[in-house]
């Protein structure tokens, strides 16, 4: 609960202090629409709050030639335009320069700070920019700037149920409080929170949120039909950000909800239920974003049953929302949950690609291939799943997981930035390749589709600072921008985020928070691994939560995640000449960078290879000397990051409720990560009988 002179929510970006240097400016802002709308409602509130003017000119009779702007925000349509922006207008035409619906220009011209867009949502994300750019924005000598998306859809998926789940509650794998959509069973009295959401998600350039679970149990699986009007509830929240709403489905729903007695997807009267289905929803919803699937996986239901391929199954949903210009995003997270744990010749890592890559080419235009970034599931450390190299005939989107599932559940200091910028940088073709980042944009223009984009699994809930730690904040900030512009450095996405919710600048020394944030930040995601399941090899968690360590916890499971651990060795065995043959599921080089024991990364032996504990790593250590190692640094690095934040304290930079809601995490990260190190190291000591070379107390 808030004390009464705590706010009940927190900002988190965009505070009103973010717009302090653009609401103390003169803005004309020239535009009809209601994206333009909400664009030139952003200016002045902004200007009531730090003493600015605001001129809109919404219709188009009204331009007016007024010249004495500090800012112009456009459309590139507008007839007349203070002659800044028709100069930087002119230098557009002259450039040949199409930016899109989303895409804008900025520029500073004759002391005018000139953003011009050709759709209105392009405008939207050039103010947001303007107000992350803050003074510099309104520097002299700013050259022409384009920006447009690199991924065409930026979407966020929420796994928020709307029955409270008996195991996974309101929101499956949620660490932040309860739904800000769905609450007990029905859709929120209050959806407050909503549309400023909405406008966080806008502000990272995010056009697009499914709004519930992909596991569709029964209460859910209705909102396709009698509960739409709680779908087009929230729809109208997100549409005035210009994010468009879309929703999990049950494969299903013909029989659930519709009394038929199939599903296959060949049905003829499963065709028009699905086409009914579809054009309902656009009679409610025009913008409607489309459907996502999770079929035949962890019980889902799905096109198998009926001996038919997931492209019928995709294909099914891709036609019933063609007309409406919807998308289905059809996820390839397939595996057999169900696995003898003694069968050494089925390997999880192999499942998708082993479903989807013979379908290749045989998805529609409008059917978006979701494929998790790794072939397990979202450990701390995968390769990049080679699905992603394995469909270049497929609208191919890359899932990322913000919520922090089996990286610390939001109780634990884990920026996830460089982790997604390393894997959207990964070349899957080796180094003159394209990256997975150019095969989520797609349209290379060599015959290949428009990519899917990203999609981010979210991590926030009705916590009153948004993601229950105030600093996973970041992880949502960094994995939409990144969907904007996979190229940025994560270190500077993490500066814009500071600054658009910290707002140093505003301080006494800007520089002692930034600092402090990224020394306790930069390097997290890393630390985590050092001090978490080794190498590559993931799990080691404890069932079902998935929180803190448990060694053998998945050992003997039918969940397919193992590590075979004995007293010689440890790591799964996943090559060609021994193994399961995963490494041959990669192109060149991969295939043969995974196989070679001295060439395969440190960082993933375990996952490639079994090896034993002698073995000697790339970096010249042994493997289990080496998780010695870097167990006890990785808790030495957090409790190092303890301190740091004390310092903030000292220098009274944040919030103290805030910095109180930190601190306690803290000491249960430190807890956790000492339980970590002294499990996994006991564990491997004991197998192994070999001593730590450093005398250290191993249990
Ligand atoms: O990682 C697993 C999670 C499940 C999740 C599933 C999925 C929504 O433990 O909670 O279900 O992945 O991605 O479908």
């Amino acid at each position: 609960m808030a004390t009464p002179d705590e706010p009940e929510v927190h900002a988190a970006w965009l505070p009103p202090e973010a717009f302090r240097v653009l609401g103390s400016s003169r803005i004309a802002v020239y535009g009809d629409g209601d994206l333009v709308d909400t664009a030139a409602q952003e200016v002045r509130q902004a200007c009531v709050a730090w003493g600015g003017e605001v001129a809109h000119y919404a219709s188009r009779l009204a331009a007016g030639g007024v010249e004495t702007f500090d800012a112009v925000l456009a459309l590139t349509s507008w007839p007349s335009l203070p002659a800044a922006a028709e100069s930087v207008r002119a230098e557009m035409v002259r450039g040949g320069v199409a930016l899109g619906d989303e895409g804008f220009t900025l520029a500073r011209r004759d002391g005018v700070t000139v953003v011009l867009a050709e759709g209105a949502a392009g405008l939207l994300y050039g103010l947001f920019h303007v107000v992350r750019l803050g003074r510099t924005a309104f520097l002299a000598g700013r050259p022409l700037e384009h920006h447009r998306p690199a991924m065409p859809l930026r979407v966020v998926d929420h796994w928020d149920n709307v029955d409270v789940h008996p195991v996974t509650g309101q929101i499956e794998r949620g660490y932040a409080g309860g739904s800000i959509f769905w609450e007990s069973g029905a859709l929120r009295s209050d959806l407050t929170r909503v549309r400023p959401y909405a406008r966080l998600l806008a502000s990272c350039g995010v056009n697009a949120a499914c709004v519930n679970n992909v596991n569709v149990h029964t209460t859910e699986a209705h909102l396709l039909t009698d509960r739409l009007d709680d779908v087009a509830a929230i729809a109208r929240e997100l549409r005035p950000y210009g994010i468009r709403a879309h929703l999990s489905v049950n494969f299903a729903s013909p029989i659930v909800l519709g009394g038929l007695s199939t599903a296959d997807p060949l049905d003829p009267d499963v065709r028009a239920w699905w086409t009914d289905a579809a054009k309902r929803v656009y009679e409610l919803i025009p913008d409607f974003g489309g459907f996502v699937v999770k079929a035949d996986s962890e019980g889902q239901p799905g096109p198998f049953a009926y001996g038919r391929s997931h492209a019928d199954g995709a294909n099914l949903l891709a036609d019933a929302l063609a007309p409406f210009g919807g998308v289905v995003h059809w996820r390839a997270f397939v595996y057999n949950h169900r696995q003898d744990w003694r069968d050494r010749t089925t390997d999880r890592a192999r499942a998708a690609y082993d479903h989807f890559a013979p379908l290749d080419g045989s998805f529609r235009d409008n059917a978006i291939l979701q494929v998790k970034y790794g072939p397990m599931d979202f450990q701390t450390r995968e390769p990049v799943s080679p699905v992603i190299a394995a469909m270049p005939a497929t609208r191919l989107a890359v899932e990322i997981q913000a919520t922090q599932e089996y990286t610390g559940q939001q109780k634990h200091v884990c920026y996830l930035g460089p982790m997604w910028s390393e894997v959207l940088g990964f070349q899957p073709w080796g180094p003159a390749g394209r990256t997975v980042a150019d095969v989520a944009q797609g349209g290379s223009g060599q015959g290949e589709p428009v990519g899917g984009g990203l999609v981010v699994v979210s991590n926030i809930g009705d916590d009153r600072f948004w993601t229950g730690h105030p600093l996973a904040q970041a992880n949502l900030y960094a994995a939409t921008r990144l969907a904007w512009d996979p190229w940025l450095d994560p270190a500077a996405i993490l500066d814009e985020w500071i600054d658009l919710t910290f707002t140093p600048a505003e301080t006494a020394d800007p520089d002692v928070l930034r600092r402090t944030l990224h020394a306790m930040m930069d390097e997290s995601w890393r630390i985590y691994e050092r001090y978490t399941a080794p190498l590559g090899v993931g799990f080691m968690v404890r069932p079902h939560h998935h929180y803190g360590p448990d060694v053998d916890g998945y050992e003997y499971t039918p969940w397919g995640t193992y590590h075979f651990a004995d007293r010689d060795g440890v790591g799964v065995d996943r090559t060609r000449a021994t193994g399961t043959g995963f490494t041959g599921q990669y192109p060149a080089p991969w295939a043969d960078v995974y196989e070679s024991l001295d060439q395969c990364p440190d960082e993933l032996l375990l996952f490639f290879h079994h090896v034993p504990y002698g073995h000697t790593l790339r970096c010249g250590s042994t493997v289990v000397q080496h998780i010695y190692d870097t167990h006890f640094a990785g808790v030495d690095e957090v409790l190092e990051t303890r301190a740091l934040w004390q310092r903030i304290e000292d220098a009274d930079l944040v919030a103290p409720d805030l910095y109180t809601r930190v601190r306690e995490l803290l000491d249960e990260q430190v807890r956790c990560a000492e339980e970590w190190r002294d499990q996994i190291n006991a564990y491997f000591f004991r197998k192994s009988g070999v001593p730590d070379a450093h005398g250290r107390q191993i249990f």
